[in-house]
């Protein structure tokens, strides 16, 4: 069949004719390689990818495999979640290059729009910059409400940055383990800033602050309010504390508001062995302060470096890794037991009506989980 007797296009007819005669047109037009390549990818991307051909892509920094590879790992299918592991196996000698940020705020302090401006700038310094989210709220909804990239148009478009929303909340371990891997991913694929948002109301601070080198809570001004709303368990774990939107008519009461957390702080125990945490003011509108907070990281990076404490945390927090996950499998085995399956109600009812203790309902359910490990796979 020549070209000028093909048939329309259809789903069926879409293969070799179709793609052929455009790889033709390409030759014509001078650019053969570039663009055969690109017709081999785009055939290739509802294939399944090769360990090796994402291993590839992500050491080369190739932000579409790098996405794909976050993909797998987040992906809760148990075939994914081996070949996974493989790949980051494979990759984690590249990755813990990159210093790891971790913003909070309540919502609408402006974490977006701050990630927006701070890392335009920082690729503006020639950095490579990923951006990730975790959603304490994705449990419940299901969906992904952070990382949103309408927050993020500039820095979504800039060929530095890499933005990543967040995952859903999946069985076989949580997004917690995702955000740590596809953190390790974006590392290897050579980002060597990573910033992650999280929506601070409560729990999440924690575990964003067991994932990060450096950890700020942006705040807002109005300060009575904010600082007797806020626990002082979140200011400890804060490395900084940045008063944000300080423009405009804000400016002033921002700096008051500065003051106010500096004078508590000056109470409360450091996050970081060794490091003060200050307030600090900054607007994303104006991005006065922005370049200082860059500065303030680099300052914090070089003294947790001299005195070891960031290695010690990044080992602290790799222990803390495997806890957790440990954590989560057990959880994972445990509820997925046949045996258990099938006891659990008729226990929960017994506990309900008061007719059998705690004690002695989780004694019943572990002798059943313990007497058959064949499903410990
Ligand atoms: N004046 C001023 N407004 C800002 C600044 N930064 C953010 N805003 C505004 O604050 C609002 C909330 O900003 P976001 O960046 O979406 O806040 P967020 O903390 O990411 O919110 P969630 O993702 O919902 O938790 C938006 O209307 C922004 O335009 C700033 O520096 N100055
Ligand atoms: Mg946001």
């Amino acid at each position: 069949m020549t070209e000028d007797q093909r048939p329309e296009w259809s789903v069926s007819n879409q293969l070799e004719l179709f793609s052929s005669s455009v790889r033709k047109g390409a030759e014509q037009v001078g650019q053969p390689v570039s663009i055969q390549r690109n017709i081999r990818f785009q055939k290739r991307k509802n294939v399944e990818l090769t360990v090796e051909e994402l291993y590839e892509g992500v050491l080369k920094g190739n932000r579409s495999l790098l996405a794909r590879a976050i993909t797998l790992v987040e992906s809760n299918a148990e075939q994914h979640f081996q070949k996974a592991q493989i790949l980051l196996q494979k990759l984690l000698p590249h990755s813990g290059k990159s210093i790891r940020i971790g913003i909070t705020g309540v919502p609408g302090a402006g974490k977006s729009t701050f990630i927006e401006a701070f890392g335009t700038y920082l690729c503006s310094l020639g950095h490579r910059v990923a951006v990730l989210a975790i959603d304490p709220s994705s449990k419940l909804s299901g969906g992904s409400i952070l990382g949103d990239k309408t927050r993020m148009e500039q820095l979504a478009r800039n060929p530095g940055a890499f933005i990543r929303p967040s995952p859903t909340a999946g069985k076989l371990g949580g997004v917690h383990r995702k955000t740590r891997e596809a953190m390790l991913l974006c590392e290897a694929a050579g980002f060597d800033v990573i910033l992650i948002e999280t929506v601070g109301v409560g729990q999440s601070e924690v575990i964003i602050r067991d994932m990060v080198d450096f950890f700020m809570l942006l705040v807002l001004t109005g300060a009575g309010d904010e600082l007797q709303g806020m626990k002082k368990g979140i200011m400890e774990l804060a490395d900084a504390i940045i008063v944000h939107k300080a423009d405009g008519p804000n400016k002033q009461t921002a700096e008051q508001t500065k003051r106010e957390f500096n004078r508590i702080l000056h109470f409360l125990q450091p996050a970081t062995k060794g490091w003060t945490t200050k307030a600090y003011t900054c607007s994303s509108v104006t991005k006065e302060g922005i370049s200082e907070i860059w500065s303030l990281i680099q300052s914090f990076k070089q003294t947790g470096k001299d005195s070891g404490v960031l290695e010690e945390r990044r080992k602290f927090q790799a222990r803390e890794w495997l806890n957790s996950m440990i954590t989560d499998q057990l959880h994972h085995y445990f509820y997925h037991h046949p045996e258990v399956r099938n006891l659990l109600p008729k226990i929960e009812n017994g506990v309900i009506a008061g007719e059998m203790t705690v004690a002695k309902a989780v004694e019943s359910l572990f002798a059943a989980f313990l007497s058959d490990s064949i499903h410990l796979k």
